[in-house]
């Protein structure tokens, strides 16, 4: 059987009607198996997207899938009534069994969503006003979860943006080289451990938790094809208890440089501060309303420093033979990880810029 029938198999188990028709794996998320599924439904095509949880990084799908569900549904109840809300969040199409997922013969974790046409992600920021709009998406995201009732949501993985935890592994998987690939990477672990103090700053700076996404980078917003709206925040995985300041942080990383994440030449890589400010005055058009003065205070500082997590993720991921992120060649984790270093050199070099502009900005 091949992919594309498998999938089909697994899509008749969700509440879709007519004919399925086919398959494509589709996006480039590293982390699970996301297929864009064709219907045809009384002779229209209607699209679909399926994935296949990775149960290997997220050991309790149902916890997660209770979180999305939950998420889903307060995101809606908050948009509705505004023009096209359907497309500005995600909706779960529920197994036929009756749950928000369906578990294959292999023990496999599967969810499908309705496509949401007419709007595309990005793997590289292309304009200030994508960054703009891909931040204030985000913001929006954070405030309207701010209201989410109790209980407290899951954590769909434990200590994700701890950072000095992140930093410790890596520190383990540099004793152990289980890979034999120290060797290859000793500038990039030297970069690493000469920074080691910057690690434990946010959880030291005693923030508030909120309702975070975590993993905001710029291909998981979907911006609106003919007016550039950033209509829909996805990818739902990891909306768990954070820091604001993870989702920020993270879109500085994702949304400042023109260039791919696993990029080679490295002359390409840059934080480019219109960049930076787009997304400052984006982010702020929602949050600036419920951020604290600490958290604001923090806000430059969170690209450096989930760049920094980024980047000793990828390394240590490198060392330790490529286990956790999807890798198409051989190096590519290395070649990720150099570019988040670069970024934080950029970075680096405008840094008094950067906590100047958001000063200026917050005052
Ligand atoms: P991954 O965890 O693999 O990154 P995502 O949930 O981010 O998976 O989905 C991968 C890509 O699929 C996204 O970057 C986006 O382009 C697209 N996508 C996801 N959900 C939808 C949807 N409901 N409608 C349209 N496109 C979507
Ligand atoms: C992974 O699933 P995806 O590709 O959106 C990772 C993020 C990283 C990102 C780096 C669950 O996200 O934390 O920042 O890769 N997701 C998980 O590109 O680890
Ligand atoms: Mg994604």
């Amino acid at each position: 059987m091949s992919e594309a029938q498998a999938v089909g198999g697994v899509a008749r188990h969700f509440e879709i009607g007519g004919e399925f028709r086919s398959a494509t794996r589709y996006g480039s998320g590293h982390i699970n198996d996301t297929y864009c599924i064709v219907f045809d439904q009384a002779g229209d095509e209607a699209r679909f997207i399926v994935q296949r949880i990775n149960s290997g990084i997220f050991k309790n799908p149902a916890a997660l899938m209770e979180n999305i569900q939950r998420v889903t549904s307060h995101l809606a109840a908050q948009m509705a009534g505004e023009p096209e809300s359907g497309r500005r969040v995600l909706t779960l199409i529920p197994a036929r069994a009756g749950r928000a997922w369906h578990v294959d013969a292999e023990g496999n974790f599967w969810r499908a969503y309705r496509f949401i046409e007419g709007a595309r992600t990005y793997d590289a920021v292309e304009s200030a006003e994508q960054a703009f709009e891909a931040a204030k998406a985000f913001g929006r995201f954070q405030q309207m979860l701010a209201s989410l009732p109790a209980p407290r949501l899951h954590e769909t993985i434990p200590d994700f943006h701890n950072t000095p935890k992140r930093f410790a592994a890596l520190e383990e998987a540099i004793a152990a080289d289980v890979a034999g690939r120290a060797s290859l990477a000793r500038r990039e672990i030297e970069f690493a451990l000469a920074r080691k103090s910057m690690a434990s700053v946010l959880l030291d700076a005693k923030l508030p938790e909120r309702v975070t996404h975590n993993d905001t980078k710029f291909s998981n917003v979907l911006l609106d094809d003919a007016t550039g709206e950033g209509i829909c925040v996805v990818d739902l995985d990891t909306v768990m208890p954070g820091l604001a300041l993870y989702d920020f942080g993270d879109m500085v990383r994702t949304t400042t440089s023109p260039a791919m994440e696993d990029e080679r030449d490295l002359s390409r890589v840059t934080m480019q501060f219109t960049m930076f400010e787009a997304l400052v005055r984006g982010y702020l058009q929602y949050a600036g309303g419920f951020l604290t003065k600490a958290e604001k205070q923090h806000l430059a500082f969170s690209g450096k420093l989930i760049t920094f997590e980024q980047g000793i993720r990828f390394l240590a991921d490198y060392l330790a033979g490529d286990t956790y992120y999807k890798v198409q060649r051989e190096g590519q984790n290395l070649d990720r990880c150099r570019t988040q270093f670069k970024l934080i050199e950029s970075i680096e070099k405008q840094e008094d810029r950067m906590e100047r502009l958001v000063e200026a900005i917050v005052h």
